[in-house]
């Protein structure tokens, strides 16, 4: 059973839907250089044409960033990750589109809300900018704070671990904390493990296949695994010499479908149809048991 997310009071679409269902967030990287589809959509015009394109695909959500998080990526000015961000924020909400901003900047985050945004993706739960707990309680929406240890120049270093999915579950606890002690409602709170983020293939399908854990926190939980290296990785292991990052979004929509019924509120993905079909058929699924 998914936990929804709750939206903010404004009218839409400035409040997550709740369609009692896993929700689908479309991934707009408004970058050169994000590692499956960076500098598709680097121009504002192009940005927001995909993001357009994806609401009418039937995202729920579109996560709009202006930073890549590939391993080894360089910071970005933070003039730059506005100027990338807030235009294509603003044209989607007029335009009737839901948006998160993915961003680690509290000022990023601030703009966004004003913008029209209707959530923050914070991949380093408030780790990399102290302001941002008080940035999301000002804005009062919806807040994903996820695992991370170190920005993404060196985060490969700190994938190590003696228990994963405790000490994933514990350090985003701790996340927790400080937001709620900064003011965040605790209702606004979304968890997310982090795939990839100071994480082998091998961490990351640990936290999957364990997200009962994640589910006992009684926090809503959104799963960002697509096209990333542990679908490769798991293609691979059964000869599938998959290379093209856009060749998993098949692979991507299982995961979506598991990670629903395993009950995440939310998946984050670059191909929406198939893990949006992914998520219905999860939903039949649980539907048809729930009714025997
Ligand atoms: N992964 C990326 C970027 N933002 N946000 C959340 N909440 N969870 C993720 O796993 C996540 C994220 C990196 O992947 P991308 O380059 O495909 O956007």
């Amino acid at each position: 059973m998914q936990r929804s997310i709750t939206g903010c009071s404004p009218p839409l679409p400035h409040t997550p839907p709740q369609p009692g269902r896993c929700l689908v967030m479309g991934i707009l990287n408004v970058t050169p250089d994000s590692f499956s589809d960076g500098g598709r959509y680097a121009s504002t015009r192009r940005a927001i044409g995909h993001g357009m394109r994806m609401a009418r695909a039937g995202a729920d959500l579109v996560d709009v960033g202006g930073e890549s998080t590939r391993p080894g990526a360089r910071p970005v000015p933070l003039r730059e990750e506005l100027a990338r961000v807030v235009p294509v924020v603003r044209e989607l909400t007029l335009a009737g589109v839901r948006v998160s901003v993915d961003t680690m900047h509290a000022e990023v985050a601030r703009a966004a809300a004003e913008a029209g945004a209707c959530m923050v993706n914070d991949v380093s739960g408030g780790l990399a900018d102290p302001c941002m707990a008080a940035a999301v309680r000002d804005a009062d929406i919806p807040y994903v704070i996820t695992h991370w240890r170190a920005p993404s120049r060196e985060m490969d270093r700190h994938a190590v671990y003696d228990d994963v999915v405790s000490e994933v579950i514990a350090e985003l606890t701790a996340r927790v904390e400080a937001a709620v002690a900064a003011g965040v409602r605790p209702s606004r709170i979304i968890l997310d493990p982090g795939l990839g983020f100071a994480k082998t293939s091998r961490h990351d399908w640990q936290l999957l296949s364990n997200l009962g854990a994640l589910r006992a926190t009684g926090l809503p939980f959104l799963i960002g695994a697509s096209r990333k290296r542990l679908i490769h990785a798991a293609l691979q292991a059964h000869g599938t010499h998959d290379t093209e990052a856009d060749g998993r979004d098949a692979a991507t929509a299982a995961v979506s479908a598991l990670a629903a019924s395993e009950g995440a509120s939310c998946v984050r993905v670059h191909d929406v149809r198939s893990s949006l079909h992914a998520v219905y058929m999860a939903s039949a699924w649980a539907t048809a048991n729930g009714a025997r």
